[in-house]
């Protein structure tokens, strides 16, 4: 099993003299891909009643079926629901995971261990799929979370300290974006100062979030703006109302009307389309988080990779 780097060194750069065809891969792959359909899964956490449902069904402009959740819960639990999506000729089987219960205990400490338990079992179940025999990963329905959706309370003043706990033992397992919930409860000025504020204490804290890749240079210019606006304030709303002769996603109140598709009025917008644009970055860095972890498993189970000279590597 001696394949080196070596023979590469040796490997020679030509020119065609004529067509022959291969140019014709990339459109293979996207043919395939779009016959096989994509996955996409995504986490909520936040605690019951910020929003998590309204917010779900507005980013994807339908209605997910939703059984509004009870504070009585004697500890966190989640509940995972897979729909298929189309666009276009495009189908997307989306898996969206709610936390239950999440913050109604009295004592918060271990809110955070259901959670990451969750995401350990999908890297779990990926890798038993990896380690058989015949596999069949094609064929598999991916459950590893690709990103995480936080809900912070609008409240204005600071982190709580179950949300620093959580954030800080899911950030090395999977994508965090920070979100505040119900975000028309704060006027326009303290806004601003709460974002400051949040970011300020996640980076004291140690705290990585899901920064935007700003290295490709056609998502570059929208990626570093986008990373300002984190994290971005969301509105989301079950309901539609008539807005001249429109049905709009909106919150109606006494004074006035707010739009969640209106980007002046909120960020949903914002995080709808970063989503949808970085999707396969979700995705991509995923693959390194569960890397990490197929890493370790292995290493404890005494499995090592010998390098030249019988020496283990790492
Ligand atoms: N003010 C405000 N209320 C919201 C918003 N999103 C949802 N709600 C309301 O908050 C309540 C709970 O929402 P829901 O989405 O079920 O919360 P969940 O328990 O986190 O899933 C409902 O009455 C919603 O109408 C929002 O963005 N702003
Ligand atoms: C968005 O909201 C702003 C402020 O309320 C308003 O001036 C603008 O016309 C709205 N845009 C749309 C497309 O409704
Ligand atoms: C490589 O090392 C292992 C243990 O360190 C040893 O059992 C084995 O005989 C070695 N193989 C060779 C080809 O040197
Ligand atoms: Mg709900």
């Amino acid at each position: 099993i001696a394949i080196s780097v070596s023979q590469n060194v040796g490997c020679r750069t030509l020119s065609l003299s004529a067509h022959v065809g291969f140019d014709s891969l990339p459109d293979q792959l996207v043919r395939k891909s779009i016959k096989h359909g994509f996955c996409f899964n995504i986490l909520c956490i936040g605690e019951t009643g910020i929003g998590k449902s309204a917010l779900m069904s507005s980013l994807f402009n339908t209605n997910f079926d939703n059984s509004p959740s009870t504070h009585f819960l004697s500890s966190v639990r989640l509940r995972t629901q897979t729909y298929e999506l189309q666009e276009s000729n495009v189908l997307l089987k989306l898996t969206i995971v709610k936390t239950l219960g999440f913050g109604d205990q009295v004592n918060k400490a271990d809110s955070y261990q259901p959670i990451v338990d969750y995401v350990d079992a999908q890297f779990e179940a990926y890798l038993e799929e990896e380690l058989k025999v015949i596999r069949s990963l094609f064929s598999y329905h991916d459950t590893r979370i690709h990103v995480c959706l936080y809900f912070i309370s609008p409240t204005g003043r600071s982190l709580k300290t179950i949300d620093l706990l959580t954030m800080r033992n899911l950030d090395s397992k999977v994508n965090i974006i920070p979100v505040i919930g119900k975000a028309d409860s704060i006027s326009k000025t303290e806004l601003q100062e709460f974002k400051k504020k949040i970011m300020s204490e996640l980076v004291s804290n140690g705290i990585r979030i899901y920064q935007f890749p700003t290295d490709d240079e056609t998502v570059s210019g929208i990626n570093t703006m986008t990373n300002g606006y984190l994290p971005f304030a969301v509105v989301g709303s079950m309901e539609k109302v008539k807005v001249g002769n429109k049905m709009v996603r909106a919150r109606q109140y006494p004074w006035g009307i707010v739009k969640v598709e209106n980007e002046s009025h909120c960020d949903t917008i914002k995080l709808r389309r970063m989503l949808c644009t970085n999707m396969e970055d979700l995705r991509e860095k995923t693959r390194a988080y569960y890397e990490s972890y197929r890493c370790c498993r292995l290493e404890k189970l005494g499995c090592r990779d010998i390098g030249p000279e019988n020496k283990s590597i790492r």
